[in-house]
C-alpha cells in the first residue's frame, strides 16, 4: 500500500476530492500554508493499493493548474530601515506528490 501526498492550490482541491471520491478512493483534506508564499493551500491525503498510484496521480494532474502568482512577498532594505515591497512572480503548481511506502493500515 502507498500513501499519496499531494499538495495542490485551494481552487484545485475540490475537482481533485470529487473525481477520486467517484472512483471510490479515499481521500483527506487537510488545510495548510505553503513556507514561501505563506499563504494557504491544501494537502490531500489518499492511501491506496500499489497498482492505483497512476489513476490518482493521473486525476490530481488532470485538475490542478500551473498559476502564476505576483506577490509583494520579498522586500528590499534600504539605509534607515525603510522596506519597500519587491514585486516577485511565482508559477505555482499543478501539484506537489509524495507517494511513501505504507507500513501499516489498521481500521478499528
Ligand atoms: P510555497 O512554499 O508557498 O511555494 C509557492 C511557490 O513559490 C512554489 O510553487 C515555487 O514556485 C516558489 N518557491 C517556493 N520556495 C521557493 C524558494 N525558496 N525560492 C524561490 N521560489 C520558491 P510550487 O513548487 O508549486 O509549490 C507549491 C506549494 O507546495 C509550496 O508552497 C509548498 O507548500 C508545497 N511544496 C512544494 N515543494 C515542497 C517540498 N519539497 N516539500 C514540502 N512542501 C512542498
Amino acid at each position: 500500500m502507498k500513501l499519496v501526498v499531494a499538495i495542490v492550490q485551494d481552487q484545485d482541491a475540490q475537482n481533485v476530492i470529487t473525481d477520486l471520491t467517484e472512483k471510490e478512493y479515499r481521500v483527506t483534506k487537510l488545510a495548510s500554508t505553503g513556507g514561501f508564499l505563506k499563504a494557504g493551500n491544501t494537502t490531500l491525503l489518499s492511501g491506496v493499493d500499489n497498482d492505483q498510484v497512476d489513476e490518482v496521480i493521473g486525476i490530481i494532474e488532470k485538475n490542478c493548474k500551473t498559476r502564476e502568482i505576483t506577490t509583494s512577498l520579498l522586500t528590499v532594505t534600504m539605509p534607515g530601515d525603510t522596506y519597500i515591497p519587491y514585486p516577485l512572480e511565482v508559477k505555482v503548481g499543478g501539484a506537489t506528490v509524495f507517494v511513501l511506502d505504507v507500513e501499516q493500515h489498521i481500521k478499528i
